[in-house]
């Protein structure tokens, strides 16, 4: 249960429109106006969005998940962050009239109406990367509260039921796969293989789902929930510098690049730091600055191509021990499936001849893949046209639309990012262009509902 007494919310007034402690919230935008953040940096944005009262839902989770050594936000799934981050949705839901039910994979469901089929279903996700941003997800998640809320206060009745939907587990920063509560949702990884999962604890995907509270024999294919969606729209803050180019606060998605994460583990001969000469080691950490130098290469080498290697284990990892092996996870992306197929296969070729130098082998297992994305480009035009002609932009940063955009109509809205820089702490929206956005996405449920 989201708990409104908790020491890091200050509730100004606990009169009309506010809540006090352990109470419950008004329903309406005024309650949700009554929340401040504080204790964390980014204290004049944050009051922009708490004296904007339709962004307030930003405001109030701007403190849950703060990362004091990285910086910015870890919200990783199923721990302490992103439960209370979903009892907060809950009770923002539940605030608005809604009806939440979590699914066999633990994605979060709010109805508006009798759950499906032929739903308008809209939503993003709550987790983080590792010192991620305030908006990768969360923009989405609050935009389609707020949207929703607008319909139901203006005495809307919908034709056909609406959803607001948030995925578990989309950055893949505790369990290593990328869009996981979507994929699990439509079969798009097999479900024994998902519960084998580990964490950086050696946590199965199992145990955690168990101990949050979830059948792990139930993980995987959920046909039923899945036929409930008539069409999905995502709202997203833009990770690029699209709309900073054209001047615009909102644009339609048109696709998403081809992009995979890959394994590389570089294996050599652990030994003594002192009484190893230099000519006498097989250093797999050294080799594997090589490879990591050798995958730059290889991608800036080719047109449009992106080759990320952002996280290293050092086994055994001592100050004064030549390592035995070290783990490095690729992320490539390409402009279509042959393209970063063929991306990779350079790069392995040139991985392997890197590695050989400091007389260490290498090897590349492949550990997730999303093929490229061509958004419906019906449904896109519909949107765009009911926004009154909003540009269309590419992406290079993975949805769980994308996935979901292979088994139902699906579409994503991007929001202006002054910064260009996402999976940061700069990551950042003006408050400008977040209404923007829930104004286009009220406008989109409005014609569609
Ligand atoms: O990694 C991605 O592209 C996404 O942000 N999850
Ligand atoms: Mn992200
Ligand atoms: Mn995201």
């Amino acid at each position: 249960m989201w708990d409104p007494s908790r020491p890091r919310r200050e509730c100004r007034g606990a009169g009309a429109g506010g809540r006090g402690a352990g109470g419950r919230a008004a329903r309406g935008h005024d309650g949700a106006g009554q929340w401040a953040a504080r204790g964390h940096d980014g204290g004049a944005r944050m009051s922009a969005l708490v004296a904007h009262g339709t962004l307030a839902g930003l405001a109030e989770i701007a403190g849950v998940g703060r990362d004091p050594r990285r910086g910015g936000y870890s919200r990783h799934l199923w721990q302490g962050p992103d439960l209370e981050l979903r009892a907060w949705f809950v009770e923002r839901a539940e605030r608005l009239g809604l009806v939440v039910e979590t699914d066999r994979n633990g994605n979060l469901w709010a109805w508006w109406g009798t759950p499906g089929p032929d739903a308008v279903v809209t939503g993003s996700h709550l987790d983080s990367v590792p010192g991620g941003g305030a908006y990768d997800g969360p923009l989405g998640v609050v935009s389609a509260l707020e949207a929703v809320g607008r319909l139901r206060a203006s005495g809307v009745t919908p034709s056909r039921p609406c959803a607001v939907l948030v995925f578990a587990e989309e950055e893949g920063s505790r369990f290593g796969i990328a869009c996981l509560g979507s994929r699990l949702l439509t079969g798009g990884i097999d479900a024994d293989r998902a519960r084998a999962l580990t964490d950086a604890d050696g946590v199965t995907l199992a145990e955690a789902a168990a101990t949050a509270g979830l059948d792990p024999q139930r993980l995987g294919a959920d046909r039923d929930a899945l036929a409930r969606i008539g069409l999905f729209i995502e709202l997203h803050v833009e990770q690029g510098r699209g709309l900073i180019d054209l001047g615009r606060p909102v644009a339609v998605a048109s696709s998403i690049l081809a992009h995979g994460r890959w394994r590389l583990t570089v294996s050599g001969q652990g030994n003594h730091a002192g009484a190893t000469p230099m000519g006498d080691r097989r250093d797999p950490l050294v080799a594997a600055a090589r490879a990591i130098l050798a995958v730059q290469d290889t991608a800036a080498a080719r047109t449009g191509a992106r080759a990320t290697v952002g996280r290293l284990e050092v086994v055994p990892g001592g100050t004064n021990v030549i390592a035995s092996s070290v783990h490095a996870w690729l992320d490539a992306r390409a402009g279509s499936d042959a393209d970063t197929r063929d991306l990779v296969a350079a790069i392995t070729a040139a991985v392997d001849e890197a590695v050989r130098l400091n007389g260490c082998s290498a090897t590349l297992t492949e550990e997730s893949w999303t093929g490229t994305v061509a958004f419906d480009p019906a449904l896109a035009g519909r949107l765009g046209a009911a926004l009154g002609g909003v540009p269309t932009l590419p992406t290079g940063a993975g949805h769980d639309a994308g996935v979901l955009a292979a088994h139902v109509p699906s579409a994503m809205l991007f929001v202006r990012n002054p910064t260009g820089i996402s999976h940061s702490p700069e990551e950042f929206a003006e408050v400008e262009d977040c209404v923007a956005g829930i104004e286009a996405l009220e406008t989109l449920l409005r014609s569609l509902l």
